[in-house]
């Protein structure tokens, strides 16, 4: 594609200003003419060939384009009779150069890069007209019917509407056009416009009308044009253009629409905060903090802000920004909510939306990929429980007992207020890995076994892993488990304050139980500390007080004995309905502990909120035993279908399809 700009003319109505140099060379702004400003946009928009007819000032005019060092190549054509001739045949002099995809735009004419952006994003021909200026009198308007611009000139007023002379001409309508140009400077029609000619094709050049409403596009035909046009490139240039991120890396893409969005105006660009990207998103490789200091450090963006929720209100109510720039992905789908809020509080204030065509090439993709791949490395991984807690406050963790449940607990989305939420971790449950192996839950499924289910979990997915430690056994035998836990990956292990045979919870005092030692049990997690390698993996203690109807006292006093001994955080049970036990102890402890994390397992008062919990001052939710629990009844119905029907086809109905069975893994 090449630009061609008129710029022959004398521009005599400017009077003084063009006394020394052509009309284009008028400055614009302090740091601008109408040419660099033309110029820097084209080779903003990436075209390199750029065609200038000339013929007042030309010198001036070729050493002026040389120093603006542009990444240009220009070709100079003069029109030998520019003072006799009109523009028609300036472009007819310059026809051996033109021979492409066009760009055409008259030396004095000035436009907002919006403007530009439209045209060059327009698949067919097309000129610039605006539905929402008055008719000029004398200046240029355009007839149009079904969209295609008929007729241009100054002295048609039927069906028109205000036009500029911004062109984008495909090179086969362009060819239409171009040889009626040549017919007309042949037969020596050269003192009309070039539109003269295309008024005679009746629309065979098919020129689109490209409508560009109050944007502007407006040419400077005189000192008053001047001040108009100065007056609104200031009030453009002080414009404030808004845009979300939430990524950890930035690529070409992003840049590529940095830096459409920052020619729009001064650029601010939201950077989604810990928690809402965690929480609605995915968990984040870098801080906030550091995701905003990329951005800051890219040219054109004057401002890098904090967008603490996937909802833009905050940021746009405290900002008012002009313009928000997205991608047109948000349309539909589940950002759409997000997306109507902004487009109705930018009505409030009459800002504007501009979204650019939303593209995904491969190999960003591959980069998201590896990105994920990242995740699951054990030191990375085992480090992302305490990082995901602190974003978010409370993190909520589902069961998982082998590879299938933990690809269910890593890719279960639901989709709410334009954003998506899941699990932010996984629990393996003493309860459901015995329970899958058809045994009962009282440590009898060895280590070995166990991690061989971790292992099962970790290699297909990426979210951090907390482990039921059972008691941890005996401290001697503790201290290993805690070294093979941490070198997995596993990002905290739990264990209960009970010793001798250990048997499930939730049967509480239905069954003999024995609770350990306060003294015992803290021998046992100073061990543990001690052994582990690294700093981010945590042991959790968890008491049984409540369970074994010990009373609270006993609960608080063991849970700030266990902190005491190093624990990272307390697990406190209950298995009542009620959820008040577990309630009280929380206010209890939190009067003293503001800071160790709480873990709760609500698998009996399951009746509370995540963000009630929050708020009292829970971290951790863990869903223990649910996946578990519903697959055991749906398996149990299928078989008893198929044994009274002697057959399966009944039993199809319950079924996930054949055909999606054998596609629910995807092949890496
Ligand atoms: C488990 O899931 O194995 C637990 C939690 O330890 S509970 O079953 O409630 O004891
Ligand atoms: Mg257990």
């Amino acid at each position: 594609m090449k630009a061609l700009i008129l710029n022959s003319g004398l521009g005599s109505r400017m009077g003084a200003l063009t006394s020394e140099h052509p009309k284009c060379m008028t400055e614009i702004s302090p740091r601008e003419t109408i040419l660099s400003r033309q110029l820097k946009q084209i080779a903003d928009a990436g075209i390199t060939e750029v065609v200038i007819t000339t013929g007042y000032y030309d010198g001036v005019l070729v050493d002026y384009c040389k120093s603006l060092d542009l990444p240009l190549n220009f070709t100079f054509v003069k029109n030998p009779v520019y003072d006799k001739t009109n523009y028609i045949y300036s472009i007819y002099c310059a026809r051996e150069y033109l021979q492409d995809d066009i760009i055409l735009m008259h030396g004095d004419l000035v436009f907002e890069n919006e403007v530009f952006d439209k045209v060059l994003a327009s698949e067919t021909s097309c000129m610039t007209v605006s539905s929402t200026l008055p008719l000029p009198e004398k200046d240029f308007k355009a007839q149009i019917r079904d969209g295609k611009v008929m007729k241009v000139g100054v002295d048609i007023f039927e069906d028109a509407m205000e036009a500029q002379a911004l062109y984008r001409l495909n090179r086969k309508d362009w060819k239409v056009w171009l040889d009626k140009i040549a017919a007309f400077c042949e037969a020596g029609n050269t003192k009309v416009y070039a539109e003269n000619a295309l008024n005679e094709l009746n629309g065979a050049a098919n020129i689109t009308a490209l409508d560009v409403g109050d944007l502007l596009c407006a040419e400077i035909d005189n000192p008053e044009d001047l001040a108009v046009v100065s007056a609104k490139l200031k009030e453009i240039e002080n414009r404030t253009v808004y845009m979300c991120f939430a990524t950890d890396i930035i690529h070409g893409g992003h840049i590529a629409i940095i830096r459409k969005a920052r020619r729009l105006g001064k650029l601010i660009i939201g950077v989604l905060s810990d928690e809402a990207m965690a929480s609605y998103k995915r968990f984040p490789l870098l801080p906030a903090v550091e995701r905003m200091r990329l951005f800051e450090n890219i040219a054109g963006v004057s401002r890098v802000v904090e967008q603490r929720t996937l909802s833009y209100r905050e940021n746009l109510e405290k900002y008012r920004p002009d313009i928000v720039v997205h991608g047109d992905d948000w349309c539909t789908g589940f950002q759409k909510p997000i997306r109507d809020e902004v487009v109705s509080i930018l009505e409030s204030y009459g800002g504007k939306l501009v979204e650019f065509a939303y593209s995904r090439d491969e190999k960003y993709n591959e980069l998201q990929r590896r990105e994920r791949a990242e995740l699951a490395m054990p030191d990375i991984r085992r480090g992302r429980l305490r990082k995901v807690m602190d974003a978010k406050g409370l993190v909520t963790v589902m069961e998982a007992h082998d590879g299938l449940t933990g690809l269910i607990v890593e890719n279960t989305v639901v989709y709410e207020n334009g954003g998506a939420r899941q699990f932010d971790a996984m629990w393996l449950s003493s309860l459901c890995d015995s329970t899958a192996k058809g045994k009962p839950d009282i440590e009898l499924v060895d280590m070995t076994s166990r991690f061989r289910t971790i292992d099962d979990i970790m290699e297909v997915t990426t979210k951090p892993i907390i482990f039921d430690g059972d008691t941890g056994g005996l401290t001697e035998h503790f201290v290993y488990t805690v070294r093979s836990l941490e070198r997995m990956g596993v990002s905290m292990v739990i264990i209960e304050d009970k010793t001798g045979l250990k048997k499930n919870s939730l049967f509480g005092t239905e069954v003999v139980q024995t609770q350990d030692s306060i003294e015992n049990f803290c021998e046992k997690i100073r061990a543990g500390k001690k052994a582990q390698r690294t700093k981010e993996f945590m042991i959790c203690a968890r008491i049984e007080s409540l369970i074994l109807e010990q009373g609270m006292e006993d609960a608080l006093t063991r849970a700030f004995a266990f902190v005491e001994a190093g624990a990272d955080a307390i697990m406190i049970h209950s298995r009542k309905k009620d959820p008040s036990e577990i309630q009280e102890f929380i206010e209890k402890f939190r009067a003293k502990d503001s800071t160790t994390p709480i873990v709760l397992v609500p698998t009996s008062f399951n009746s509370v909120t995540e963000e009630e919990w929050k708020e009292r001052g829970a971290n951790i939710v863990i869903y223990a035993n649910q996946l578990m629990r519903a697959e055991v009844p749906a398996m149990q119905q299928a078989a008893e279908i198929i044994l009274k029907n002697h057959r399966a086809e009944e039993c199809d109905a319950m079924l996930m399809p054949f055909k999606d069975i054998i596609r629910l893994i995807p092949e890496e």
